[in-house]
């Protein structure tokens, strides 16, 4: 695929159109109405395996096209960008054959189920970047504004060197044990799961704003509830239940314990039975001159603590981050005007069109989706053995 030229359109095929579809078509939908792009995105083509559901998800999220077979689709000469929005288990499949066919790839996290795939991925994408083509996992939470701009007070040493990194992502669409057995809960479609599903993103975050990888670790995971009636439908994190029932495969837990390569200390926790919390992903960067917090379900802000020698008076401060020179702010409102969850999938998109524009590699690219798919596989080992476990460089 050559470099994209100057205002040129790109057409995207979107393959996949529940939860994760939704979010990335409102993306593709917003992009251009707030961010000056240097070339722009059409809805061409969404692609779902029921002919009936994926018209009306066509009409409803607002591409051209809708069709039921991806491989015709990733083939196509006016297909520009892929989107993967499937479950993990179609992700290498897919996001190979579409880096063999010179389309750009924004593929849904955790990359893959295994190493083995993510690696055959990262492989893949490898060989397609000579030829321009590029490739992104989609760990959106990265592009949180009040995120982007922790990753900007890090790196300027606000809050010195990292010490502890702490790190928990909550949720509890699960704790009833009548909750049905969605893909989410299968391994074979899932690969793991609270470790995959929202573990990953902590994971990503905390290796993103350190700047620093996970060395070695010690984790445990754990399954809860380990039969539940058979799915009929399901959307996102609901779901109907229908006859019958059948085994819970993945985890609904995880912990870790890890060491980081800067020296930090770090923990994590993923749970879908924290009762009560329903999109709880917290981190809090402990360093040797401050800290800072954030709590998704406060997503404008951040905490920030800077010792100034002044104990009587120093303490944790609220910065709102909405001001036009914070990170991605400028497309948006006037200062106060906070914006919301589905923003950083916008980002998303946004700095993806700006990568493929400019011949530059988006960030993270499969080759980090594959390290992180490293550290998920890590949690099991360790978990399986009960012990400490490397993770392989
Ligand atoms: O990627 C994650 C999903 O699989 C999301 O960020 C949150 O957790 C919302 O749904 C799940």
């Amino acid at each position: 695929m050559a470099a994209a030229s100057p205002g040129e359109r790109l057409n995207v095929a979107m393959i996949g159109y529940s939860f994760m579809g939704r979010a990335h078509a409102q993306a593709w939908s917003t992009v251009g109405r707030h961010f000056d792009l240097p070339v722009q995105p059409h809805m061409k083509v969404v692609v779902g395996r029921s002919a009936e559901k994926v018209e009306e998800a066509r009409a409803k999220l607002g591409f051209e096209e809708a069709a039921t077979d991806w491989r015709e689709v990733v083939a196509r000469d006016d297909i520009d960008i892929v989107d993967i929005c499937t479950p993990g288990s179609s992700h290498h499949e897919i996001a190979i054959a579409a880096l063999e066919a010179g389309k750009h790839v924004l593929c849904e996290k955790p990359l893959a189920n295994t190493v083995e795939e993510a690696q055959a991925m990262a492989d893949a994408a490898e060989k397609a970047r000579v030829n321009g083509v590029r490739s992104m996992v989609a760990f959106n939470y990265r592009r949180v504004p009040a995120l982007a701009h922790a990753k900007q007070l890090i790196e300027q040493g606000v809050i010195g060197d990292i010490r502890h990194v702490r790190a928990v992502y909550l949720q509890d669409w699960i704790v009833d044990p009548e909750f049905p057995l969605v893909w989410r809960l299968q391994a074979d479609l899932a690969g793991s799961g609270a470790l995959g599903d929202i573990g990953a993103h902590i994971i990503d975050l905390a290796q993103h704003l350190t700047g620093a990888t996970v060395e070695e670790l010690t984790g445990h995971t754990h399954t809860f509830v380990t039969e539940r009636p058979l799915a009929e439908g399901s959307d996102g994190l609901s779901a109907t239940g229908s006859g019958g029932t059948g085994p819970v495969t993945v985890d609904d837990a995880a912990l870790v314990i890890a060491r980081m390569s800067d020296g930090a200390l770090a923990t994590f926790e993923a749970s879908r039975f924290a009762t009560g919390r329903k999109n709880g992903l917290r981190i809090e960067l402990n360093g040797s001159k401050g800290s800072i917090a954030f709590d998704l379900e406060r997503l404008n802000e951040l905490e920030l603590f800077t010792a100034d020698g002044t104990p009587a008076t120093e303490g944790f401060r609220r910065i709102l981050v909405t001001e036009g020179d914070q990170p991605y702010m400028e497309a948006w409102w006037p200062p106060g005007h906070i914006i919301g969850w589905e923003h950083s999938f916008v980002h998303e998109v946004r700095d993806l069109l700006v990568a493929i524009a400019e011949g530059k590699d988006p960030q993270p690219g499969f080759a980090e989706g594959l390290q992180v798919q490293q550290v998920l596989d890590a949690v099991q080992s360790a978990s399986d053995q009960r012990g400490w476990v490397t993770v392989p460089e």
